[in-house]
Order: structure tokens, then sequence, then C-alpha cells
């Protein structure tokens, strides 16, 4: 009987390997196939007050010849992360938004006053002087990444 039993022992461990090797190849593909967006001038402003989120601003372009929603920022070092811009009935108050569209060939800037990436409970190791990486993810699931100077809380916007 043993032999029998050890057949099936491999059987499964086959089967498992097999699953997982499946998942790598999953994760490969959607490397490559990054969200055809390019993002300049990223830069994190650190908080005046410590325990206050973090403002993050740069230059979103789309380079393909379709629309491009993101849906979602993630910033290494930061606990969480949204969306944000200011309300139009009252500029100074802002808000989380759902997504941020952008044509075909559009440039959209994330800057002071405007849409931006805010970040939340920031770890100590995000200082001044040096970089973090931003994510964004697409409506359908695709993300890119790039470095985002640290920049101290009064340092010119
Ligand atoms: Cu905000």
């Amino acid at each position: 009987m043993k032999p029998i039993y050890a057949a099936i022992a491999l059987g499964l461990a086959g089967t498992v390997l097999g699953a997982c090797s499946q998942d790598a190849a999953e994760t490969e593909n959607a490397e490559t196939a990054a969200a055809p967006i390019a993002a300049t001038n990223a830069r994190l402003f650190l908080p005046a007050v410590a325990g206050n989120p973090a403002a993050v601003y740069f230059d979103l372009e789309n380079t393909s010849d379709r629309a491009i929603s993101v849906r979602r920022a993630d910033v290494e070092g930061a606990a969480s992360a949204e969306l944000h811009d200011y309300m139009e009935y009252d500029d100074t108050e802002m808000g989380s938004i759902g997504v941020v569209t952008l044509q075909p060939g559009e440039t959209v800037s994330f800057e002071p006053g405007e849409k931006h990436v805010m970040a939340f409970e920031l770890d100590p190791s995000l200082e001044a002087g040096g970089k973090t990486k931003v994510t964004l993810t697409m409506a359908g699931g695709k993300t890119m990444d790039f470095e985002a100077d640290i920049l101290p809380a009064d340092a010119e916007r």
C-alpha cells in the first residue's frame, strides 16, 4: 500500500506546486502590463505637526490612446493614502475623491490647492531628504509606481 500513498502524496504536491507557479506567472504578467502612465516631479511634503497627514504632488501623463482612471494610491511608509481634491462648494475643504480620469495624452497635475494624494499615519522612517515609493492602481487593476522626494514641511511648494 505504501507506494500508492506515496504516489497520491506526490500527486497532491504536484497540484499545489502547479498552483503556486501559476500565481507567480500571473503576478509577472501584471507587472509587465504596467499601466501606460508616467509620473514626474513627484514630491511628498512632511506635515508641520507630527502625526498629521502628508501631501504628495506629481504630474501624471496618460501616454496611451485610451482613457485611464486612477482609483487608488498607496505610499510606502504611510498606513493609508487617499486621492484628495478640494470641494467645489468650499475651496478650503478637501476630501477623498473616487477616481481621477485622464483622457488619452492628457497630463493632470496633482499640486498645492488642487488634486493631491494624502498620506496618513506616517512612519518615522520618512525623513526629509529621503525618497518613498508611490503606487497608483487603475480601474481594472493595473498598477504603476514611482519615487517621490521627501521634503520638509517648510519647503517651497
Ligand atoms: Cu488632502
